[in-house]
């Protein structure tokens, strides 16, 4: 997945004009993500997954962070996540299809949140973004 200039600012303007919230918006996906797709609750038994827990809301957090992380170094994705991507494939062994789960979620966060400013190109490069992200994450699962 190549990022093209245009994805990279795209992804750039619509993080800076989420700000804050980040960390909220990553935990409502994450909450539609264990609705939606039920079988992704298994990766965290020792959660309390109900609705707004602070396990999730502190999870979301995390998942922010690591995200902005990722905007801010959207250049060398395999470097900045490098350890991310250690815990997940060979640690927490998360299977890549849940991935797509959580980014389709993020996209629809995403989008309930930022109204105009989600516009179809918007879409395309967020979604070619999360794609990059999560083709690190899972690339050493085996
Ligand atoms: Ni993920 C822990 C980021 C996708 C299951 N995850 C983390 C941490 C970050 C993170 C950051 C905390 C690391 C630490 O404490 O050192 N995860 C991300 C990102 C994505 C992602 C950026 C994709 C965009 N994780 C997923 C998916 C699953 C997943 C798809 C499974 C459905 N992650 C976990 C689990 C943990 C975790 C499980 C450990 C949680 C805990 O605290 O015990």
């Amino acid at each position: 997945m190549v990022l093209s200039g245009a994805d990279k600012s795209h992804v750039k303007s619509v993080w800076g004009k989420i700000g804050g919230n980040a960390g909220a918006y990553a935990a409502e996906a994450l909450e539609r993500t264990f609705a939606a797709f039920p079988t992704t609750k298994t990766y965290f038994p020792h959660f309390d997954l109900s609705h707004g827990s602070s396990q999730i809301q502190g999870h979301g957090q995390k998942i922010a962070e690591a995200l902005t992380q990722a905007v801010n170094h959207i250049d060398d994705l395999p470097g900045t996540l490098s350890k991310l991507s250690d815990l997940h494939a060979h640690k927490l062994r998360v299977d890549p299809v849940n991935f797509k789960f959580l980014t389709h979620c993020l996209l629809v966060t995403l989008a309930a949140h930022v109204g105009g400013d989600f516009t179809p190109e918007v879409h395309a490069s967020l979604d070619k973004f999360f794609a990059s992200v999560s083709t690190v994450l899972t690339s050493k699962y085996r």
